[in-house]
C-alpha cells in the first residue's frame, strides 16, 4: 500500500509587520512621488520583492552617494547608522525611513548603554546591514560577536571592563544566541543581560513553527533568499530539530526532483521577507508531484502592525 504524501505548512511564516511596512513604504512613495524612487540597499532581502519593485521604477543603490541630490530615498528595513543619515542630509535627499521599529529599539538601547558608559557586545553576523547600522550608533564601544567562535575572538581588555552588556541582531537563532550568551557569561562574569532580548517576535515565532513540523518531515523546504538571515536560520532550525534534509529556495523551480525521492512528508516555511505567492508556487509544484494533502501547523497568531513613516500616513481628519 502506498503512503499518502503530505505537506506540513508552518504558521506563522512569511511577511512580518516590519517587512509589510517597508514594502508598503516603497509602494506608496512610488505612488506619491512617481518613479524613480531610490532605495538604499535591498528594501528587504528577497529577490522577488527587489525585482518586482525594480520593474516598477525603484532604483536600488548601495550607498546614498549614488543618489542624485534632492531625490526621494528610502532606507531599508534593516536600519541605518547615523553616518548614513548625515550623508543623506548633506546631499539634500528627501528620506523615508523604512527601518523596522524593532531595529530602531535596538539602536536606542545602544545609544542608552553607550551614554551610561557600557561597552557593548553585539551578537550578530559581521557585515550584515542590520549589524552595521546598529553598531554604527556607537562604533567605538561596540564589539561584534559573530557565532560561538566570536566569543574567543574578543579582545582581552574587555575582561577588565566593569560595565559590559550584550545586545543582538533581531534575526538570529534563539538557541544559538542562548549558547553564545552562556559562553560570554563564562568569559565575562560581570556581563549584564539586557532588559529583554532583541530577537524579534517574528523570528521567534517562525523558528518555533519550524521546530513543530520538522520532526514529522522527511524534508523541509524554506522559501527565502540566500542573503536573508532569518530564512537561513529556519533551515538550520529544521535540521537541528530532526529533519534529515532542508533547503532554501527562492522559487519552486529550484526544487530538485532528487530531493523528493523516498519522501512522504514535506514541511514548508518561509522567511519574514517572503511574499506568500512564492509559497503558493511551491505548493503547486508539490501538488503536481502527488503532495495534495496539506495540513497547516500553527504555533502562534500574529496581530502586530506598524504605522507607516509620517510623510506617508493619510492626513488626519
Ligand atoms: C529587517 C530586519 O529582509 P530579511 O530577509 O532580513 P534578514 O535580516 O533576515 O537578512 O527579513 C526581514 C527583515 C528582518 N530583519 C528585515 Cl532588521
Ligand atoms: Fe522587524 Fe523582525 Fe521583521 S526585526 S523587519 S519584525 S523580522
Amino acid at each position: 500500500m502506498s503512503v499518502q504524501k503530505k505537506v506540513l505548512l508552518a504558521a506563522p511564516r512569511g511577511y512580518c509587520a516590519g517587512v509589510d511596512r517597508a514594502v508598503i513604504t516603497v509602494e506608496k512613495a512610488l505612488e506619491k512621488f512617481g518613479a524613480p524612487v531610490y532605495v538604499r540597499k535591498e528594501i528587504v532581502h528577497n529577490r522577488y520583492v527587489v525585482e518586482t519593485l525594480s520593474e516598477r521604477g525603484v532604483i536600488f543603490v548601495d550607498e546614498t552617494d549614488e543618489v542624485p541630490e534632492g531625490s526621494h530615498t528610502v532606507f531599508s528595513a534593516h536600519g541605518v547608522s547615523p553616518a548614513v543619515r548625515e550623508d543623506a542630509i548633506s546631499r539634500n535627499l528627501h528620506t523615508l525611513d523604512a527601518s523596522c521599529p524593532l531595529v530602531t529599539k535596538v539602536h536606542n538601547e545602544v545609544k542608552r548603554f553607550a551614554r551610561d558608559g557600557f561597552k557593548i557586545l553585539l551578537i550578530g553576523h559581521e557585515g550584515h546591514e542590520e549589524v552595521e547600522g546598529t553598531a554604527g550608533e556607537a562604533p567605538d564601544i561596540t564589539y561584534i560577536v559573530d557565532g560561538l567562535g566570536g566569543v574567543d575572538a574578543l579582545p582581552d581588555f574587555l575582561e577588565k571592563e566593569e560595565k559590559l552588556i550584550w545586545l543582538s541582531q533581531t534575526t538570529l537563532s534563539v538557541d544559538e544566541t542562548m549558547e553564545i550568551r552562556e559562553l560570554l557569561h563564562q568569559r565575562f562574569p560581570q556581563l549584564q543581560d539586557p532588559p529583554s532580548d532583541d530577537i524579534c517576535y517574528a523570528t521567534q515565532n517562525r523558528q518555533t513553527a519550524v521546530k513543530a513540523i520538522a520532526p514529522r518531515c522527511d524534508l523541509v523546504i524554506v522559501v527565502g533568499s540566500q542573503n536573508s538571515s532569518n530564512s537561513k536560520r529556519l533551515v538550520e532550525v529544521a535540521l537541528d530539530a530532526g529533519t534529515p534534509n532542508s533547503y532554501l529556495v527562492d522559487y519552486a523551480h529550484q526544487i530538485e526532483e532528487s530531493w523528493l525521492e523516498g519522501v512522504n512528508t514535506v514541511g514548508i516555511s518561509s522567511g519574514a521577507s517572503v511574499p506568500e505567492i512564492l509559497v503558493d508556487g511551491v505548493l503547486d509544484f508539490l501538488a503536481e508531484r502527488g503532495f495534495n494533502d496539506t495540513e497547516e501547523v500553527r504555533t502562534a497568531t500574529e496581530k502586530i502592525t506598524f504605522a507607516l513613516p509620517r510623510d506617508l500616513r493619510p492626513p488626519r481628519r
